[in-house]
């Protein structure tokens, strides 16, 4: 069965893959698996009927026969159950790879979202000069920490898991910030070139580029 995802009609960034149904994309790119995508504007996320999918209003939302599912990381760790390529074989290696997608979003993105945050809805407050060394502090500190665990192995924990599709797709959101040292820098780029990366990553982009052409 295809699965059906929502994904931003525009996006702010337009297209560019920062979108949260782009791990989503990737996830099914990695694993062979088609999908459709219905696009939904900022309002209709807001209808009882996109609720019905998402409590929170928001995407990405995947849909499967009767299975609806919303957040990404959730969506992602279905498809990684259900086909072969993004989670281990064996047990230990499979709990550990699951670990990483857990790290990656709830210790390594909450303080890269306040980030986000402070520059898109504090940015005139008196105090937003002082927070967002702060914050910025946070953010080092933390993938500091993620970078010498990495240390010069390619992956979190031997081959490319859904742990390094998640913490990748959380990295991302530093791209041009600085705040990746070289050895995460490049971890980041390992995964961006990944032959599935690159086609989520375009059919994302495609939405928006047919979108100002008129097509
Ligand atoms: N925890 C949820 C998940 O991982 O699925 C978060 C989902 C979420 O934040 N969705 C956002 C949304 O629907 C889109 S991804 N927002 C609309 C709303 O809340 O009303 C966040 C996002 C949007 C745009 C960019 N960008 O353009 O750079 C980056 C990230």
């Amino acid at each position: 069965m295809i699965p059906t995802i929502t994904a931003f009609e525009r996006s702010p960034d337009r297209g560019k893959g920062q979108a949260r149904d782009m791990r989503v994309r990737w996830a099914l790119e990695e694993v062979g698996q088609p999908c459709n995508v219905r696009l939904v504007s900022f309002s209709e996320m807001k209808e009882p009927a996109h609720r019905a999918l998402h409590p929170f209003g928001q995407i990405p939302t995947y849909q499967e026969g009767d299975l609806t599912l919303f957040e990404s990381g959730a969506i992602v760790f279905h498809i990684a159950q259900r086909h072969g390529g993004l989670l281990p074989d064996d047990a230990d290696a499979r709990a550990r790879a699951i670990t990483w997608m857990f790290a990656a979003l709830n210790t390594v993105e909450p303080p890269i979202l306040e980030r986000v945050a402070a520059m898109f809805l504090e940015r005139d407050e008196t105090w937003y000069e002082q927070r967002l060394p702060l914050v910025e502090k946070r953010i080092r500190d933390r993938v500091g920490q993620l970078s010498n665990r990495l240390g010069d192995a390619d992956w979190l924990d031997g081959a490319f898991s859904a742990g390094d599709l998640v913490m990748v797709g959380v990295l991302r959101r530093l791209n041009g910030s600085g705040l990746l040292d070289p050895n995460l820098a490049a971890y980041v780029a390992r995964g961006e070139a990944r032959p599935a990366f690159k086609r989520a990553y375009d059919a994302q982009l495609a939405v928006f580029t047919a979108a100002s052409t008129g097509g």
